[in-house]
């Protein structure tokens, strides 16, 4: 099965096979694509990763399930349910995680063939007045590309939460989003509420943060806005991983252009064997990439 990393793999071996049969420039050139590729998509490549973090009881668990239309995770009354952190990857693909999962010290994960091109993370309760919790979620920042932070209605202007956690975190603001769930318990009130933790945001430090307005549970679960913010969010990453592949996908023809005119009517068995590995390399490499650009 093609996937972003098995593709990178790929190109790193058509990059070592190549040498002396490829002009170095263009080794070079498919060996950067591959470099800048694993700096910014690590392990998952085309797949969004999502955690949800906030306080305990603000309803992390239960958004999960809303945005999966099944329950995978527990939810409770019970405070804290949520202990360690719980990661739900695709079904067929979670193989695909397992290095992804070792970088943020998961140790459990849930399947689900409702999920397609995201995995969730349910991270335990924050008390955001302890420092070690900051750097938790410091620590998962440079492997996940979203935050959904979850605010109780009750709780959302918590000074000490605004003030000494998330005022801290504002240079990661391109990664978050902000859902204030529960609004079921707020009816009318909900825009009201909205604007007000927008507000608060704004004097935490943030510049423009995203805030949704969720209901998680009950009889009129509504999650609609974060899903769409959401799908939004992986369009943009699927553009950037497929201009990638396509970057990949020009290397490999030009790989095997100069591979193919390697050789000449003097060269030996030798000779003739090591441009025949590196062309045939770069063919697979092409035809891989074609594979996954058009995959979805
Ligand atoms: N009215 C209402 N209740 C909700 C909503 N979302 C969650 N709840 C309730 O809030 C409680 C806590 O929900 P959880 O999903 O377990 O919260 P959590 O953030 O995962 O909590 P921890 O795992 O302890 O950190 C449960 O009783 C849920 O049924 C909502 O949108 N509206
Ligand atoms: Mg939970």
């Amino acid at each position: 099965m093609t996937d972003l990393a098995s593709l990178l793999d790929l190109a790193d071996l058509a990059v070592a096979r190549s040498e002396g049969v490829v002009p170095d420039a263009a080794r070079r050139e498919l060996a950067g694509v591959v470099l800048r590729a694993r700096r910014k998509f690590g392990h998952v490549g085309e797949v969004l990763v999502v955690a949800l973090a906030g306080g305990t009881g603000s309803g992390k668990s239960s958004l999960i399930n809303a945005v999966l239309g099944e329950d995978v995770v527990r939810t409770g009354v019970v405070r804290p349910t949520t202990n360690v952190a719980v990661a739900v990857v695709p079904r067929l693909k979670s193989d695909t995680y397992t290095q992804l999962l070792r970088d943020l010290s998961i140790e459990r994960h849930i399947e689900t063939s409702a999920l397609k091109s995201t995995i969730l993370v349910d991270l335990p309760d924050f008390d955001s007045t302890e420092v070690a919790h900051r750097h938790i979620v410091e620590s998962v920042l440079p492997a996940v590309d979203a935050v959904i932070w979850v605010f109780d209605p009750e709780k959302y202007s918590d000074t000490i939460a605004h003030a000494e956690f998330l005022a801290r975190l504002v240079p990661y603001e391109a990664q978050f989003v902000f859902a204030l769930n529960k609004v079921d318990l707020l009816g009318a009130g909900t825009r009201r509420l909205v604007e007000d933790l927008t507000r608060l945001l704004v004097l935490d430090g943030f510049g423009e943060p995203e805030v949704v307005p969720t209901i998680a549970n009950g009889e009129h679960v509504d999650v609609s806005r974060l899903v769409a913010t959401l799908l939004g969010r992986l369009d943009r990453k699927r553009t950037v991983v497929s201009k990638l592949v396509t970057d990949v996908r020009v290397a490999a023809t030009t790989g095997w252009d100069s591979a193919s005119g390697a050789v000449n009517a003097e060269a030996d068995q030798a000779r003739r064997d090591e441009v025949g590995l590196s062309a045939a390399t770069f063919v697979w490499l092409g035809v891989e990439a074609i594979a996954l650009l058009e995959e979805e």
